[in-house]
């Protein structure tokens, strides 16, 4: 399976992924990105800098913690009342929500992996604070981060959004589905049967510690993609005890160091939790996080999902096994 084309099957989004490992070593002539140039402690440009003027006119606090506000530009307003069509192959449903930026830290150069582990566990503490309060008025509260500017992230000040919204996205829709229906089959939920029997096969294994396992999943797309899942069951963020946090801070620390040290270079990514939305039981979800780090081969070879990918599905040539040898020996 090492050296010849196969395909993977994902539980969670009841999809495929065509591996190729046999292309591993395919030259490349393609593009070639920049490394960005390290940034200062305060930045007088920035419109999440304490102190400053945001885009949208009004003025930061001179914050020093976290600090949370409403996205200027929210995709999802609070009031909507769209007037849908809702006629055969022409369906539209309204949608309300609210959209939140969380700036982890009043320093501009920091980032989740730098910061330290007290203002680490103050982002994890309004993770589930601000998942818990959006959570009485709405379905589903999406929190996400895009890291570095070919995640088309706009700013360095280490920051994440919010997206809470009365539906279920459909990358939710199908995660609640499949680990419902795996629930009703083994009476185990299918995140926490996974965790244990990676944690004991051990090659897809990033790191972990007595609470959280980082791994490449065996389904992953992005070629150094990430799961971090908890050991116990847990619902959603809120549901985390104490002793979670911390270990979820120390994990994080760990996978963030592996990354950023991997290519030597910023690693950047799209991450966000996924938990159990406002209206399930939630016996069958697990709590967990998605990092889809664009990168290939070095800080300025990315991999693009074009071609068979957009038209068939995902495909990758490293192995999720040698992804994580790769980030194992870059762990700090
Ligand atoms: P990125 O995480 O993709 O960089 O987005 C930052 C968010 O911050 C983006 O959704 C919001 C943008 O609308 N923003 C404000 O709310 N106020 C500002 O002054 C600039 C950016
Ligand atoms: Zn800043």
């Amino acid at each position: 399976m090492s050296d010849h084309p196969h395909r993977r099957y994902n539980p969670l989004s009841d999809r495929w992924v065509l591996v190729s490992p046999q292309r591993d070593q395919r030259p490349w002539q393609g593009q070639l990105e920049d490394t960005p140039a390290p940034e200062p402690h305060y930045s007088e440009d920035c419109y999440l800098c304490p102190g400053n003027q945001r885009a949208g006119g009004q003025h930061n606090p001179n914050y020093d913690d976290v600090f949370v506000f409403d996205n200027d530009f929210p995709a999802l307003l609070t009031d909507s009342a769209a007037d849908v069509e809702n006629n055969g192959l022409f369906r539209a449903d309204p949608v309300r929500g609210r959209c939140r930026v969380i700036c982890y830290s009043p320093r501009h150069d920091l980032t989740l992996a730098s910061m330290g582990k007290a203002q680490l566990l103050a982002v994890i503490e309004t993770w589930a604070r601000e998942t818990e309060q959006l959570s009485k008025d709405y379905q589903c509260v999406q929190i996400f981060e895009n890291r570095g500017a070919t995640m088309g992230c706009s700013n360095a000040h280490p920051h994440g959004q919010i997206w809470a919204l009365d539906a279920l996205p459909s990358e939710i829709k199908v995660e609640d589905q499949q680990q419902a229906a795996y629930l009703d089959q083994h009476a185990t939920p299918l995140l926490l049967d996974y965790a244990q029997q990676e944690l004991a096969k051990g090659e897809r294994t990033v790191c972990s510690n007595a609470d959280w396992l980082a791994v490449v999943p065996w389904w992953a797309t992005w070629p150094f993609e990430v799961l971090l899942l908890p050991l116990q069951p847990v619902a959603n963020l809120p549901a985390l005890s104490e002793a979670q946090r911390e270990s979820l801070a120390a994990i994080l620390q760990q996978l963030l160091g592996a990354y950023d040290q991997l290519f030597a270079v910023p690693f950047p990514y799209s991450m966000g939790w996924h938990g159990a939305p406002a209206s399930t039981a939630a016996t069958h979800w697990q709590l967990h996080a998605h990092f889809y780090p664009p990168l290939l081969r070095s800080a300025t070879v990315r991999k693009h999902m074009v071609g068979f990918e957009m038209l068939g599905e995902s495909q990758r040539d490293l192995t999720p096994e040698r992804a994580a040898q790769q980030l194992r020996e870059a762990l700090p």
